[in-house]
């Protein structure tokens, strides 16, 4: 007999779409297809969730795995549970008394959304006092450059882009990255409601089908967004009642954008002034507007200063958050109750995710634990985390559903269900719909659950702090007590469809209460209260090297259905000519950290002095990519620089 089971995508992506899961008699997964029921990702499914019904049985690490060759390797033997958790308990009781429990390090980020996933296992981490990371990977820097202006980084929900008649993409490449917003905007085109525009530094799959689209220098977007606030302070679209009652520090920001010359912006940007213009035009006249800010344009250096330029915009012409960037923060759910943050009588220690490599390559940790995760493809410097890892005195366990590059420098690989084997709570970071996440299928071979492994494990640690040992649910039940709008816990688990509760939009956290213009929080902070552009200086020979996400790849997930991420760099028409480079040709991309070698795509889709990559590859001779991605972090937010990678290209001979 034929199943049907609802669930929901719990990867790390903007839609988190509802599923239906189809299982035949035997407990196979047949198909898996979306489920209206969420009217925001409603029917249709991307290129890789689709397949989730081979993906699922791809690849998969069944048993328990102890290393017996050196690292890196896959040279592993299987072994019991009841043999993995002594091995990593008697291991980690060692570290922590020759070394202490800051010794101890928890590696995780979102590879399974899921709260029972995520965050409850983590109760075990907290109780033992390890060290933990402060999830920088991806979009901190961009969180916190709106939360200087607006106290809080949620804005606009999906439903909004609905109403708006002017639609900006701005380094986001929605048609890739998510597909159902991109949806909802291509539908209100098509219904005459609106119009689409793109900012991007390259001419993205989004840009190719805007009705408006300019083409910034990398790391040229706050002179852009200064450029279309001074055109648009200078025909008066501004609202200046909104901004009397509503914002802080107009005047200081309006002088700072009357001082951009149509000459500077266009020589900065490489955006012509008649571009700058049509958009201003289009903010101006088409209204209510809605601005997508993508992480994208935060991965970089001076990542958060563009996003703070950005969402500056909307106050402007008077509407309240009038920006889209992540909603994560709009919602009502206690995640330190799920984490056990909220038991501890001291904070535990937290380093940076995105320098970890240099840490653990001083040696720092000695037993490292990794989950939803995998690092050894995705974290910067990977020069330093390899040779971090394969230390004698360094101990990794992973728990796993894949066998990943991760795990050919890891001591002991876990098992791990994959989504379809395990039920949940999935919360989105764009839009409001939550239900349960129901298991399909029983776990495949002998993998266990994240909170199996954590209860074990802290039972064979003699832990007695009774919260780790908490029914799940229990704990689900208290962090969501205030999440719903429209319904309870219990009617969650009975099956039903519920809203989250949202911070209302005209409420700003900031000092004065109101949006500010002038940052009071940038001020104390040392930080200079307006966004500022920084100077772009690339020396003669050098590239900025972009990477971003494509459509048939969660990160590194789904090389097992579509094969590698293809190893091939973009490069501009002129750039090719001068260091003769054609289509096709092997090409070294390489600077102070490490060199790749990739095939060369000629294209006027990329301006010059800039090369395009899909992003988290593997070269032509199994090195990653981000062994060219310095571990630095930018001054707000601590974000990652990905998109400020510098290198230098020749052609291979
Ligand atoms: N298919 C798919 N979807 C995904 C993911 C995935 O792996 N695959 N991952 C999810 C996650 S975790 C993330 S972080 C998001 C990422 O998705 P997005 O938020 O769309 O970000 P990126 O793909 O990193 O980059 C988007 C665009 O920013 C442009 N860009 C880079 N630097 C600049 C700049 O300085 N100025 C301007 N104007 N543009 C710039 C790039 O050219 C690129 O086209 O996607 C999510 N959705
Ligand atoms: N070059 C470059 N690098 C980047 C970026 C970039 O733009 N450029 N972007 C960064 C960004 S934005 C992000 S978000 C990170 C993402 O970095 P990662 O989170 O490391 O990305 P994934 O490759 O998706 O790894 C998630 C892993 O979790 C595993 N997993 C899935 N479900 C489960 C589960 O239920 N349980 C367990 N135990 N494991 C599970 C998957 O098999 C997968 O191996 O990468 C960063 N790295
Ligand atoms: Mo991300």
């Amino acid at each position: 007999m034929l199943r049907v089971v609802k669930t929901v995508c719990p990867r790390d992506c903007y839609d988190t779409c509802f599923l239906k899961v189809h299982v035949d008699s035997k407990g196979k997964v047949l198909k898996v297809i979306g489920d209206p029921e969420n009217p925001i990702t409603n029917n249709f499914l991307c290129p890789r969730t689709i397949r989730d019904n081979e993906y699922v049985y791809k690849n998969r690490v069944l048993y328990p795995h102890i290393r017996i060759g050196n690292k890196p390797s896959n040279s592993f033997k299987r072994i019991s549970w009841e043999e993995a958790l002594n091995i990593i308990a008697d291991k980690l009781m060692e570290v922590i008394k020759e070394h202490g429990s800051k010794a101890v390090l928890h590696l995780e980020y979102a590879g399974n959304m899921g709260l029972l996933t995520w965050y409850f296992p983590l109760r075990l981490w907290n109780a033992i006092g390890a060290t933990g990371t402060d999830y920088t990977i991806c979009s901190a820097s961009g969180h916190e450059a709106i939360s200087l202006h607006y106290g809080s980084s949620y804005g606009a929900l999906p439903e909004e882009i609905e109403k708006a008649k002017l639609i900006v993409f701005w380094g986001f490449n929605a048609a890739v990255s998510s597909i159902h917003l991109w949806r909802l905007a291509l539908k209100a085109r098509k219904e005459g409601r609106a119009k689409i525009a793109v900012i991007d530094s390259r001419v993205s799959e989004s840009a190719e089908r805007a009705d408006i689209f300019l083409q910034p220098r990398p790391g040229s977007d706050v002179a852009l967004a200064y450029g279309i606030s001074k055109y648009l302070i200078e025909k008066g679209y501004i609202d200046e009642k909104f901004i009397s009652k509503y914002t802080y520090g107009f005047e200081e920001f309006k002088r700072e954008a009357l001082k951009w010359s149509i000459k500077t912006l266009e020589k900065i940007t490489n955006v012509p002034w008649c571009k700058i213009e049509a958009i201003g035009e289009a903010y101006g006249k088409l209204r209510p507007s809605l601005t997508l800010i993508g992480f994208g344009i935060q991965k970089s250096i001076y990542g958060a200063e563009a996003v703070r330029a950005i969402s500056l915009i909307p106050a402007l012409l008077g509407i309240h958050r009038g920006f889209y960037y992540s909603n994560s923060r709009g919602w009502s759910i206690d995640i330190k109750y799920l984490t056990g943050e909220c038991f501890l009588k001291r904070k535990t220690p937290i380093v940076s995710q995105v320098r970890l490599a240099k840490l653990i390559e001083e040696g720092r940790f000695k037993f490292i634990y990794i989950y939803n995760m995998n690092p050894l493809l995705t974290l910067p410097d990977q020069q330093s985390l390899r040779k971090g890892l394969i230390r004698n005195d360094v101990f990794v366990v992973l728990h796993e559903v894949r066998w990943t590059e991760t795990a050919r420098y890891s001591d002991i690989v876990l098992p791990a269900p994959s989504y379809l084997e395990k039920d949940d709570v999935v919360i989105s970071y764009s839009h409001r719909y939550v239900r349960l996440s129901r298991k399909a299928i029983e776990p495949l071979g002998e993998s266990k659950d994240e909170i199996w492994v954590m209860r074990n494990l802290a039972k064979k640690l003699g832990i007695r702090k009774e919260w780790i040992y908490e029914d799940p649910w229990e704990a689900l039940r208290k962090a969501l007590s205030n999440a719903f709008e429209n319904g309870s816990f219990e009617d969650l688990v009975k099956g039903k469809v519920l809203k989250l509760k949202y911070k209302p939009k005209n409420k700003y956290q900031t000092p004065s209460g109101r949006i500010e213009f002038y940052s009071l929080k940038a001020k104390s902070h040392g930080i200079n209260p307006l966004p500022q552009q920084e100077p772009l200086n690339l020396s003669q020979n050098e590239f900025i090297l972009l990477n971003s996400a494509t459509l048939n790849y969660t990160h590194t997930q789904f090389t097992e259905i579509y094969g590698p991420i293809p190893p091939i760099a973009y490069i501009n028409t002129q750039d090719a000519k001068r260091l003769g480079i054609k289509s096709g040709d092997l090409i070294v991309l390489e600077n102070n950290l490490g060199k790749i070698l990739v095939k060369a795509e000629v294209t006027e889709k990329v301006m010059e002095k800039t090369v395009w990559m899909p992003r988290q590859l593997v070269d032509a001779n199994g090195v990653p990519q981000n062994i060219l991605v310095p571990s630095k972090t930018q001054n707000i937010g601590n974000g990652p620089i990905f998109n400020s990678t510098r290198v230098k290209i020749r052609k291979f001979s």
